[in-house]
């Protein structure tokens, strides 16, 4: 029998590398989406095999973060070995504009997730999708000790549903692990965030189809990792004897402004010509330095980082440039190959 996977926010970056990961591997995966009135399945498509097929093993249901009901009937039905709950309201300059709306999908979301595989009592594994965030203005090197100042509603709503995931172990004596992960970033990051609105900007400024870039704060300083490789950290913290927490992280810091620097030299532009400083972008707290220290995660889980700043910003960099080619030539437009 395979094994059966539950995840929330599977249409998202890390849910679609999570999915790949876990089909690889032979799982049956199930993903809750949300209903919306746009399709929102563009991450997972290449995956998605149609329920009539026999071979399917990626199963898509609606369901809501919001919507305790709906999460515990799905999870009666599904009986999985393990849930990864990766659904939340993730924009950090947005959670400042909807922070009620982020309290209750990225904060009591994961109280219902968690409490939805309590009542369904199938002895699930459960995975919490903490976040670096948490430790706000600490400063670094942060590790699983380091203690958390949160500096916004998201990461407020983090801090939240980390230690409901750890009540759920301590009360209930349920598997809940936390990872708590730094930045991780990839060609399927969503144009809002920093590096990809970078990369986005660069292939289209070097494509004569743009002209300046907006960005907010250039000094803050940030761990940026690989998202497919945080995926593998996800699954080997769900496979260890006894539940616990982990950094994952890279443990090298870089400025927004190194990452311009790099993005556009790789494309032989001086950043300098086309970036612009738009207030509307600072946040009205900033998280100045995330730096990992991920020596945990090495020595429990057997994971490092592999690809660095370098190779990311190249990477990302290279994909933009391909999206812009295969919309140019009306071919089929995937987010990556
Ligand atoms: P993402 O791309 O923003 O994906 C978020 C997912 O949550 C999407 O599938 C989204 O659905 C879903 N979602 C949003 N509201 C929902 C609701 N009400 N009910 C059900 N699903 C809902 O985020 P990500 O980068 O993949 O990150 C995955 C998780 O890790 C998130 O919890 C994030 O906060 C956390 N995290 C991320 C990072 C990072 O650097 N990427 C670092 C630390 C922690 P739609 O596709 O319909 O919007
Ligand atoms: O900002 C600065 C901004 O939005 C990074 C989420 O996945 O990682 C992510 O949160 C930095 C900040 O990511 C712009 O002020 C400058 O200092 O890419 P970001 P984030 O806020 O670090 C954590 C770990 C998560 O858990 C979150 O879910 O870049 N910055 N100019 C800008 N940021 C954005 N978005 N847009 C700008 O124009």
């Amino acid at each position: 029998m395979s094994r059966v996977a539950l995840i929330s926010g599977i249409t998202g970056q890390d849910g679609s590398y999570l999915s790949e990961l876990l089909l690889d591997k032979g799982y049956t995966v199930h993903g809750i989406k949300r209903r919306s009135s746009s399709f929102n399945t563009d991450r997972i498509d290449r995956i998605d095999v149609h329920p009539r097929n026999a071979d399917a093993r990626l199963f898509l249901h609606y369901s809501d973060l919001s919507d305790p009901a709906s999460l515990t009937n799905l999870i009666r039905d599904i009986r999985p070995d393990e849930v990864y709950n990766l659904g939340a309201q993730s924009h950090v300059r947005v959670s400042f504009d909807i922070p009620g709306y982020t309290a209750g999908i990225t904060g009591l979301g994961a109280l219902h997730m968690l409490e939805s595989t309590r009542a369904a009592n199938v002895g699930a594994r459960f995975y919490q999708a903490s976040s670096s965030e948490m430790f706000g203005a600490t400063p670094p090197p942060q590790r699983e000790e380091t203690p958390f100042h949160p500096r916004s509603p998201y990461a407020c709503a983090k801090v939240y549903a980390y230690w409901s995931a750890v009540n759920y172990r301590e009360s209930w004596g349920m598997y809940c692990t936390n990872g708590i992960l730094f930045n991780h970033e990839s060609p399927r990051r969503s144009e809002n965030f920093v590096t990809r609105k970078i990369t986005r900007a660069v292939a289209r400024i070097e494509a004569g189809i743009q002209d300046k870039l907006y960005l907010g704060n250039l000094d803050a300083v940030r761990d940026w990792g690989y998202a497919p490789e945080y995926v593998e950290a996800m699954w080997l913290s769900l496979q260890q004897d006894r539940p616990d927490d982990y950094v994952v992280a890279t443990g090298e810091g870089h400025t927004v402004r190194e990452f311009v620097e790099a993005a556009f030299a790789h494309v032989g532009l001086d950043w300098r010509e086309y970036v612009m400083i738009d207030p509307r972008y600072f946040r009205p707290a900033e998280v100045d330095a995330l730096i990992g220290d991920y020596t945990k995660a090495r020595r429990t889980l057997g994971w490092a980082p592999k690809t660095l700043f370098g190779d990311l910003v190249r990477i990302m960099v290279d994909a933009d440039r391909q999206l812009l080619e295969d919309e140019r030539m009306g071919r089929l437009v995937r987010i990556d190959r």
